[in-house]
């Protein structure tokens, strides 16, 4: 399978290697299995965790999507997606080959709170999370940040842009969420597959970041 991954967005994902002849022979040995990651996308209720996982799968996503009734009313505010018409009652799950030799695993996260004791399940093993965001709520996305924060699993902020929606830059998304300045924040499309293959790449550089440390 062909690499998604161009020479610039390698130094992402292998920000430590300067040169090829810098390389240890284990690095160059393409012969060995690939590194299998695993990477969970969480964020609020209809942020668009969905769509990014479907977005950047290369095998058909395992989707366990339930049609939304007037029973949820009450729950679940669609007045920012309001041509949605299921949500996520499990997790979504889907794979991307970033390179040769590593793998990602996605797994989507439910977004609705009664949704959220899977949360440690889905979580157990990951490298690290996107949590995604939409500026109109952003305070939907806090549970997640804390989530986050409180277990030390390294994440990145995403803001899925949403058309006519206002653009906001990452500095002040940052200083709204009170995100540390470690932690990547950036604007990207969950609908846009480059769009969120960044993201991606900007989580696993930072996940390999925080774990040489
Ligand atoms: N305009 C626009 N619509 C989007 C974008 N991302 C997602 N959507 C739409 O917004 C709705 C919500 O998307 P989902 O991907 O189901 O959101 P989710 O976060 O998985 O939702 P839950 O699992 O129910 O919490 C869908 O109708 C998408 O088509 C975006 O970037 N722009
Ligand atoms: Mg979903």
């Amino acid at each position: 399978m062909d690499s998604v991954v161009s020479d610039a967005a390698r130094s992402v994902v292998y920000p430590f290697v300067e040169a090829e002849e810098d390389l240890k022979a284990w690095q160059t040995d393409r012969t060995r299995a690939p590194v299998a990651t695993k990477i969970v996308v969480a964020g609020g209720f209809g942020v668009g965790k969905t769509t990014l996982v479907t977005t950047v799968s290369e095998i058909t996503p395992l989707q366990t999507e339930a049609l939304m009734t007037e029973a949820s009313e009450e729950h679940d505010d669609l007045t920012a997606t309001p041509a949605k018409t299921t949500t996520t009652v499990a997790m979504d799950f889907g794979r991307l080959t970033l390179d040769e030799d590593l793998v990602l695993y996605l797994f989507g996260t439910p977004g609705q709170e009664r949704f959220w004791f899977m949360w440690d399940d889905l979580v157990r093993g990951a490298i690290g999370a996107v949590v995604l965001a939409d500026t109109r709520r952003l305070k939907d996305c806090f549970p997640a940040l804390d989530y986050f924060e409180s277990c030390g699993v390294p994440y990145v902020v995403a803001v899925n842009h949403f058309d006519g929606s206002e653009l906001f830059e990452p500095d002040d998304v940052r200083e709204a969420l009170t995100v540390p300045q470690h932690i990547p924040v950036m604007i990207m499309d969950a609908r846009r597959r480059i769009s969120a293959i960044e993201t991606l790449l900007a989580l696993v550089g930072h996940a390999l970041d925080e774990t040489e440390e």
